[in-house]
């Protein structure tokens, strides 16, 4: 009996209600009023939901229960007895999530019923300011993430130009924010093919050949310190940075590019890595298979590479020449004694050729 008088009292009439002022508001976000929404409860029948409860009662019947909900600001859903007690009564307990929020904990059990405030949103569900809006039909929502963060509940920041790129769905590029963990880092993401292939690229660093931050000796290729971040936010400019990216963006491309006498020309290496950091920090050396040329074509093809050798990739070491990311010649046929080199961090270069070229240089990964 008391069933068939809570659907009446408080599943038709004020969801007639909601369902008119929804279209009347022409689109489908709406939030109805507390005293409206405060009255629309579903019953799940022989449900319980196993989640701490914020209060514990008897009461003489289901309305009692679902009204010490409606009076906790803090209530979403109560766990109600199927059946009376010794006493007469039924426990009700009082919870502080609901089924929306924590559905693998809506277990069957056979001594209880769950109420549940009806709209999905009452329990409000989006992280991050995110927009959610409810279906009164099924009572199912979905969330509207603010920009910059995705995933069901906009739980998650984008860790990479990649994910803004699959979010966005834009070839135009743009500052967005990357987050790490609690840190968060503002970057220049380029979408798009601007050289390397489609897609959102993530800014890694920017190095300038004429100066000496990002020599192969420098720490920060093996460190975790960013320098100039700001230099993230610019384009293909000449302010140097190293940005949080090098230690903490996985990719599986690593685009790099060099300005030489205000030509830009890119190239990809294809490998997957963890972070760039994973990939040449340690000293070890991961061989690349872009051939001469590439590397030559990167330059203004002016640059100075002898015919022999040619090892090429991260951390490429032989006894005279080092470079971060880089091809090592040598006039001799072996590599013992190069003299030669283009690159990423070579020796007393910090990005160009060890012969005239300082390049203004990029590396950015997807
Ligand atoms: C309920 O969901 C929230 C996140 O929405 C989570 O933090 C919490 O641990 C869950 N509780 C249980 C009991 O599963
Ligand atoms: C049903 O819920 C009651 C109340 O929390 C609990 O004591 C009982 O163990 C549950 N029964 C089952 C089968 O889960
Ligand atoms: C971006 O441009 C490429 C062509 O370079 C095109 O194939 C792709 O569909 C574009 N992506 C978006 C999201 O507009
Ligand atoms: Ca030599």
């Amino acid at each position: 009996m008391f069933l068939v008088f809570i659907f009446l009292l408080f599943i038709i009439w004020p969801n007639l209600l909601l369902e008119a002022a929804a279209s009347q508001g022409g689109h489908n976000i709406y939030r109805p009023p507390q005293s409206v929404r405060q009255h629309v409860f579903v019953r799940e029948e022989f449900r319980y939901l196993n989640v701490p409860r914020i209060g514990s009662y008897t009461v003489d019947n289901s309305i009692d229960c679902v009204f010490k909900c409606l009076s906790h600001t803090s209530c979403f859903s109560v766990n109600l007895a199927a059946s009376r007690g010794m006493d007469g009564k039924f426990w009700c307990e009082l919870l502080p999530s609901d089924k929306y929020r924590n559905s693998t904990e809506l277990l069957g059990n056979k001594s209880s019923h769950h109420f549940v405030i009806k709209s999905p949103c009452s329990s409000s569900p989006c992280k991050n300011e995110g927009t959610c809006v409810p279906s009164y039909k099924n009572g199912i929502f979905e969330c509207l993430c603010k920009k910059g963060f995705i995933g069901e509940f906009c739980e998650k920041g984008f860790k990479s130009c990649k994910d803004a790129y699959n979010s966005y769905k834009s070839n135009a590029s743009e500052l967005v924010t990357l987050h790490f963990g609690a840190k968060t880092t503002s970057v220049l993401c380029q979408m798009g093919d601007f050289g390397c292939g489609d897609g959102g690229w993530t800014p890694v660093m920017k190095i300038d050949g004429n100066k000496n931050t990002f020599l192969f000796s420098s720490g920060y290729w093996t460190d975790k310190s960013e320098f100039n971040p700001s230099g993230g936010t610019t384009s293909f400019d000449s302010q140097e940075t190293k940005l949080p990216t090098y230690w903490n963006t996985p990719f599986s491309k690593v685009c790099l590019g060099m300005k030489v006498n205000g030509q830009l020309r890119f190239t990809v290496i294809n490998s997957q890595a963890s972070s760039l950091h994973s990939l040449i920090a340690d000293g070890q050396y991961r061989s690349t298979s872009l051939g001469r040329n590439k590397w030559i074509a990167l330059t203004d093809s002016k640059a100075s590479l002898q015919p022999n050798c040619n090892k090429e990739g991260f951390d490429t070491q032989t006894i005279h020449r080092r470079a971060r990311v880089g091809i090592l010649g040598n006039n001799e046929n072996d590599c013992r004694t190069c003299d030669s080199a283009i690159g990423f961090g070579v020796d007393n270069r910090a990005c160009g050729d060890l012969s005239s070229i300082r390049a203004m240089c990029y590396i950015l990964v997807q």
